[in-house]
């Protein structure tokens, strides 16, 4: 059976790489995050802090892909340097969401087993080495995805505005222009447009388990509510795109500290249409990790 287009999306990672040579790679992500097996004193994290700006205005459209929401910037005046990326200067191209059928999964990370239930990405495209997003989607230091998870609890003030537009795009390919300013610097668990300035807050995974090597997520060991959370801090690996064609060119930066929001929101966001106007069927989840899992063949076992 062929898989074409959109239908990669909803059928197992296991099948991307059919189509999808990258998706057999070496650096795939999505990747469990094990907090004991992380290095902090790496002098390249911690010589320069991590740094963002996004002014508000970037955001300039709202799109359903069917699989997702998805915020298209112009880029202007964005940019994310520092860190793992060193001086080189990345911009936003997009940000969007991934989330679960319930509450307890639907990132696509999952730190020491542990799922939340959504995770925020915002892209960005190296402009100091590549001239076009898709020229540096293709490159190893080509991308940079900066990742924020998502916790049940109060309701977000800057996600809401989002969520208050989503209804403006029910379905697939439905798409609208953004004029209430929305921020994505406020999505972030960190203020001030900087992180991981000292030693222990910026973290370099050391050989993060493969989604295709290592593939299922150790159960959680009830160490969830024990991680050291840095309150300035994140963690970086080389990976790839989470879904096809899953190109091996992400410098994946995911904070340590969740962002708040509420179940009301999270239920927009399920609510959201996989089809064009005239088929109703809601996108419940769209995060890449548990799916293979929750299928009877998926192999249980960790490769070392
Ligand atoms: C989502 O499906 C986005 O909508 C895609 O954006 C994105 O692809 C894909 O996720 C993979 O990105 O940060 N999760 S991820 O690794 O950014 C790209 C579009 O389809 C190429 C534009
Ligand atoms: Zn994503």
């Amino acid at each position: 059976s062929q898989l074409t287009g959109d239908m990669l999306i909803y059928s197992r990672p296991s099948k991307w790489v059919e189509k999808f040579p990258m998706a057999a790679g070496s650096r795939q992500s999505p990747v469990n995050i094990e907090t004991d097996r992380v290095e902090s004193d790496h002098e390249a994290l911690i010589s320069k802090p991590l740094r963002w700006k996004y002014p508000a205005t970037a955001s300039r459209k709202l799109v359903n892909p069917g699989y997702c929401w998805r915020i298209d910037t112009d880029g202007e005046g964005t940019l994310l340097s520092g860190g793992p990326l060193m001086d080189d200067v990345y911009k936003l191209e997009q940000y969007h969401c991934h989330w679960g059928c319930s509450d307890s999964r639907g990132s696509e990370h999952t730190v020491d087993g542990q799922a939340f239930a959504g995770e925020l990405h915002l892209v960005h495209w190296n402009t100091s080495k590549y001239k076009t997003f898709a020229e540096a989607a293709k490159a190893p230091d080509g991308l940079a995805v900066l990742g924020v998870f998502l916790k049940v609890g109060k309701a977000h003030e800057e996600m809401d505005k989002i969520a208050r537009l989503l209804p403006y795009v029910s379905h697939k390919d439905d798409c609208i222009e953004i004029n209430e300013p929305i921020d994505p610097s406020k999505l972030l668990p960190v203020r001030g447009g900087r992180a991981g300035s000292s030693n222990s807050a910026a973290q370099r995974c050391v050989n993060p388990c493969m989604r295709w090597a290592g593939r299922i997520i150790r159960p959680a060991e009830n160490k969830g509510s024990q991680w050291q959370v840095d309150d300035n801090g994140y963690w970086t690996y080389l990976g790839s795109l989470t879904t096809p064609p899953c190109n091996e060119s992400v410098t994946w930066i995911l904070f340590k500290r969740y962002i708040e929001v509420s179940h009301h929101q999270l239920n927009i966001f399920r609510n959201l249409r996989k089809f064009p106007r005239g088929e109703e069927c809601p996108c419940h989840e769209n995060h890449g990790v548990v799916r293979d899992q929750q299928l009877p063949s998926a192999t249980a076992t960790r490769q070392s």
